[in-house]
């Protein structure tokens, strides 16, 4: 038996501003961004010619009906909330969520994400807690060490341990006050990072000042651009790396860069630092491409740290557990308490799950062709500034459908949305949609509906039907998808 999946809801991204164009990742094409495309008219794909059963209002031609395939919508005014009551069954009418019988201003039964505040990955692995070599790394001495990584089934390098793309991770260290006008920061490490892409900066806090620069990725960011950081590593690093055991930092930059093949671990190096640096912040970035996650830096396991200590204050970090609590920054503390961190884990601010519903009649998506639209009685999500309507820099966020069961013999699944697209190009601002499916007991990464990825943008200014076959779906036992809103910039940039 035939059976198809239709999905289906009204989507509005707005994007009115004009902003900084799109950087340029950097000379590698495989780390340019993503493909982007314009919005083309689904009866305009040849993945759709041949499709049965054309449910698409705007599909055109002759429609062949087979005889013994059944369609089941399964997205209804609804359908979210009868799932979570356990009262869901799919419809065997053209059914699409038109999110009319929800309160504006709300999300209806439809779950939020904010992709752009990132899961804090500093933390205490503990030989006791998980299994070194296994699911963690060992520590490097004692039993435990400070790690930038983390245990993920998806991730593809060996293990499965270590670090994902595109993130920014932020380890606070108070050193304390310095008299003297240098200090040493004494510590072991085992650090790998893909070369030239990925790197562990250390930002100094200058003017002696306790925590200058908190989670603000702005500040950090713009200090690393200008080269005022005071420590820079990239690559698998080892104690005959240069630089590796320690240099003097009030001089300028100092690089620790190498590229051996895979990382030792280095005990004991000694970096000579302004005693006016009370603060340190090591920050570390992942780009867009190659890391534990996809598989292509295999090297390492992301970055360990164990027995900080300063030449004039002794030890910071050794073997502790964890202290606990969260300080002003939304930083997980380490040493020290919520009010005094001496070392924090932290991310930097998400920009918001943005997301609403809000009634026709209140938005900027003139379309003479759908006067339904903007109707006060028609509710459409918006994700951009809940006020203004305008999109919101560094945002990105989804609209997270629940999940549905596939039923067995299912031969096709189809999302499918209407949208109103006002995304100027070259602003940044994307939109596509993802899914994952529930296969063999576990649920998988988050794949770009559209085969072989690639990002809609563009100011269509009208609304349209857009989808997408999830063809991975068809085998699995759940699927769950969100459409989201990105703004992609470098990884690097702010
Ligand atoms: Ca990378
Ligand atoms: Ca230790
Ligand atoms: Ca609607």
């Amino acid at each position: 038996m035939r059976k198809t999946l239709f999905a289906m809801l009204g989507l509005v991204a707005l994007g009115l501003w004009a902003l900084p164009a799109l950087a340029a990742f950097s000379n590698d094409p495989v780390k340019d961004p993503p493909p982007v495309a314009e919005y083309n008219p689904l009866e305009n794909r040849t993945a759709f010619q041949n499709r049965a059963a054309g449910r698409i209002g705007s599909l055109s031609g002759t429609v062949i009906k087979q005889a013994n395939a059944t369609t089941s919508w399964f997205l209804y005014p609804g359908a979210c909330s009868d799932r979570f009551a356990g009262t869901w069954t799919p419809r065997l009418t053209a059914q699409a969520d038109s999110n009319n019988t929800y309160s504006a201003g709300t999300t209806g039964p439809y779950g939020l994400a904010d992709q752009s505040l990132a899961e804090i990955l500093w933390h205490v692995t503990d030989n006791g807690v998980c299994s070194p070599n296994v699911n963690c790394p060992p520590a490097i001495s004692g039993t435990r060490s400070l790690w930038c990584g983390k245990f993920d089934p998806n991730y593809v390098s060996a293990g499965h341990y270590g670090y994902p793309n595109l993130t920014y991770q932020i380890l606070y260290i108070d050193t304390g006050a310095h008299a003297g006008p240098t200090y040493n920061l004494i510590f072991d490490y085992n650090f790998s990072s893909e070369f030239h892409y990925d790197f562990i900066y250390v930002v100094g806090g200058g003017g002696g000042a306790v925590d200058p620069y908190g989670n603000r990725r702005a500040q950090l960011s713009n200090i690393v651009a200008a080269g005022g950081h005071i420590i820079e590593f990239t690559g698998s690093i080892r104690p005959t790396s240069p630089n590796a055991l320690g240099a003097n930092t009030t001089g300028g930059l100092v690089q620790v860069h190498d590229n051996p093949g895979s990382p030792l671990t280095v005990t004991g190096a000694s970096f000579v630092i302004d005693g006016a640096n009370r603060a340190l912040y090591f920050v570390f970035l992942a780009d867009c491409l190659y890391s534990t996650e996809d598989g292509l830096w295999p090297e390492g396991h992301g970055q360990l740290m164990d027995n900080i200590s300063t030449s004039d204050n002794g030890a910071i970090y050794t073997d502790q557990a964890p202290a606990g609590g969260v300080d002003a920054f939304s930083g997980n503390v380490i040493v020290g308490t919520a009010s005094n961190p001496v070392v924090s884990a932290r991310v930097a601010p998400g920009i918001g799950t943005l997301w609403q519903l809000v009634a026709g009649n209140n938005l900027p998506s003139p379309d003479n062709c759908s006067p339904q639209k903007l109707l006060a009685s028609d509710l459409e999500f918006e994700g951009g500034n809940a006020a203004t309507f305008h999109t919101v820099p560094n945002q990105f966020n989804s609209i997270v459908t629940c999940t549905f069961p596939i039923p067995a013999g299912t031969a096709s699944v189809f999302a499918g949305w209407n949208e109103y697209l006002d995304l100027p190009r070259f602003q940044g601002y994307v939109q596509y949609a993802e899914f994952r499916i529930f296969k063999d007991g576990t649920w998988s990464n988050w794949d770009n509906t559209t085969a072989g990825g690639g990002v809609s943008t563009g100011a269509l200014q009208a609304w349209v039907a857009d989808g997408d076959q999830l063809a991975a779906a068809t085998q699995a036992d759940s699927v769950q998808i969100r459409y989201n809103m990105q703004c992609i910039t470098a990884p690097w940039v702010v």
